[in-house]
């Protein structure tokens, strides 16, 4: 790894989650599929889906400077480039079952033939560049759990190496399914070779950042070969998926003149600015068969940029937002031509009335490649809150079939997300994925749902907390209040203490069943009819005379 003179060498959060270990489950060939394992107090255990990697596991030993170990080496040199692609997509087409697919298989509790027809027919794609053997295999894909995706990386304002270290273990510690390194400032090339050597999830770029630094932030002077190079450099290095912005056209520009916010995306407003100085069309629409060459020989997921996305409620479903869409369409089936994965990213800022639309158009204008969407956020009046505004977007479109959500931190349109902010971004994405995955009637979705509400009616505290996205936050806010032991036991929180807990109530009203031998519906019943019958004793009256 490029060594870190005169820079703060990277601490990363090791150890589990608290009331979790880390496990593995057995597969075929000697797989090891980790799972985060939580221990119940009533004997019972819950496994959930794990993107920690190693960083969780007390018995592995892991150091930020070695890098983590490369499991799937072995699996990268038994292919035989010579024989073809070295895709998964092209594997899948030829109805080859690869070590990634069993793995995926094993992590989404499916079955292989399931990951492999999806895969072949280009509905979901496995991000493995052959040059990241650290990483452990995930798909995005409608029909599987719906995966969030965390940004970090530095600007010219602020961040180090050892920040962006530590927020990539930070967010995959938390859920982030993949993370993508969007350092736009100093040293790109040296915080991008240690996010990668220590990342057990995919990693994304948009490379064209990078070629713009090499330009001195001139868009005028970037060409296609300072592009291309800087894509083998990214490819060489293990990028697994890489956004590109090949959709936004010379004659797309001029449709977003009258737009409330313009172009939003970084890398569309690069490339509109190249094409209206030279008066060309993109050298990535004009090249992007030869792009579709270099990814094949690494594997490399193309993540088809939406420059033109609408950053703004009155710019959702615009003309240059579709325009750009349908012409992923068209570069989306070249990429398959070359055996190369795609996915399709989505707006943006979407009013929730045209959020379903998307998706529609989506799969329609391309071939049901995965939607990778950005939020959306279903209001723009709520700075400081986007995380959530764009989680009830992300909510919406996830449920529709968006395969994958880039999170919204809170620092959203304000400031570069600090670790706190990855946090807060990464559970509230997970929280958007997991209830797109209830309502879309995913088989296991549901199991944990059922295990945290079974711990809380049964007031086995600690496994509720357990149980939760974030426990440490579980725990300190139920421990604000009751911080002593017996309250992890006791039959009621400081919400509605002792005599005004419903849940105690019901458990009462079961107790008084079982007592008298009776089921809870005849309990109540048995309630009713004695009650009644005081009344009848009474003489019937509604209105009683003041004795
Ligand atoms: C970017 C982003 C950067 N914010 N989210 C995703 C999913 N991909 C890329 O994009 P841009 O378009 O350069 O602002």
């Amino acid at each position: 790894m490029t060594t870190l003179s005169g820079h703060v060498r990277p601490q990363v959060t090791t150890g589990p989650i608290r009331g979790s270990r880390k496990a593995y489950l057995d597969g075929p060939g000697g797989l090891r599929v980790p799972v985060r394992r939580i221990d119940l107090s009533n004997g019972e255990h819950h496994d959930v889906y794990d993107t920690s990697g190693p960083w969780t596991d007390d018995t592995a030993s892991v150091d930020v400077r070695a890098g983590l170990p490369a499991v799937r080496t072995n699996w990268v040199a038994e292919r035989e480039p010579e024989n073809g692609a070295v895709t998964q997509l092209a594997y899948a087409k030829a109805g080859v079952v690869t070590p990634e697919m069993r793995y995926i298989a094993i992590r989404e509790s499916c079955d292989v033939e399931l990951v492999r027809s999806e895969v072949a027919r280009g509905r979901a794609v496995i991000p493995v560049n052959v040059n990241h053997p650290e990483s452990e295999p995930m798909i995005i894909g409608k029909r599987f759990l719906v995966k969030i995706n965390a940004n970090i990386g530095n600007s010219a304002v602020t961040s180090t190496v050892a920040d962006e270290v530590d927020k990539m273990v930070w967010a995959t510690r938390w859920g982030a399914d993949t993370v993508m390194d969007l350092s736009t400032g100093r040293d790109i090339h040296t915080t991008r070779e240690w996010i990668i050597r220590n990342s057990p999830v995919p990693i994304g770029t948009v490379p064209i950042y990078q070629a713009l630094e090499k330009v001195d932030g001139d868009p005028q002077a970037l060409t296609w070969e300072i592009y291309r190079d800087t894509v083998v450099e990214q490819c060489e290095q293990g990028v697994d998926y890489m956004t590109v912005h090949a959709g936004v056209l010379l004659r797309y520009v001029p449709l977003t003149a009258k737009r409330m916010t313009g172009i939003v995306s970084r890398g569309g407003s690069i490339m509109a600015a190249w094409c209206l100085a030279h008066h060309r069309e993109s050298f990535l629409y004009t090249h992007f068969s030869e792009l579709c060459e270099i990814f094949r020989r690494y594997d490399v997921t193309f993540s088809l940029g939406d420059g033109l996305r609408p950053g703004s409620i009155a710019d959702a479903n615009d003309t240059a937002q579709l325009a750009e869409l349908e012409t992923l369409g068209e570069l989306t089936r070249i990429a398959r031509s070359h055996d190369v994965q795609v996915m399709i990213e989505g707006p943006g800022h979407v009013p929730m009335d045209k959020i379903v639309e998307n998706v529609r158009l989506e799969e329609q204008w391309c071939d049901e490649a995965p939607f990778y969407t950005l939020g959306p956020l279903a209001t723009d009046i709520a700075p400081g809150y986007d995380h959530i505004t764009s989680a009830i977007g992300a909510a919406t479109i996830a449920q529709a079939g968006t395969a994958m959500l880039c999170y919204v931190t809170p620092k959203e349109h304000l400031g570069l997300p600090n670790r706190d902010d990855v946090k807060t971004g990464v559970i509230t994405y997970k929280i958007a994925a997991h209830a797109a995955d209830l309502a879309k009637g995913h088989p296991r979705a549901q199991e944990r749902d059922d295990a945290l509400s079974q711990a809380r009616f049964e007031f086995r505290w600690r496994d509720q907390f357990a149980l939760s996205l974030d426990p440490d936050t579980a725990q300190g806010f139920h421990d604000e209040t009751l911080p002593a032991e017996p309250a992890k036991t006791a039959h009621f929180c400081s919400m509605c203490g002792p005599k005004f807990c419903s849940m105690k109530i019901t458990q009462d009203v079961r107790d008084y069943a079982e007592e008298h031998g009776l089921t809870s519906v005849e309990a109540i019943e048995a309630g009713m009819e004695e009650k009644s019958g005081e009344f009848r004793d009474e003489g019937g009256r509604v209105y009683l005379p003041l004795s």
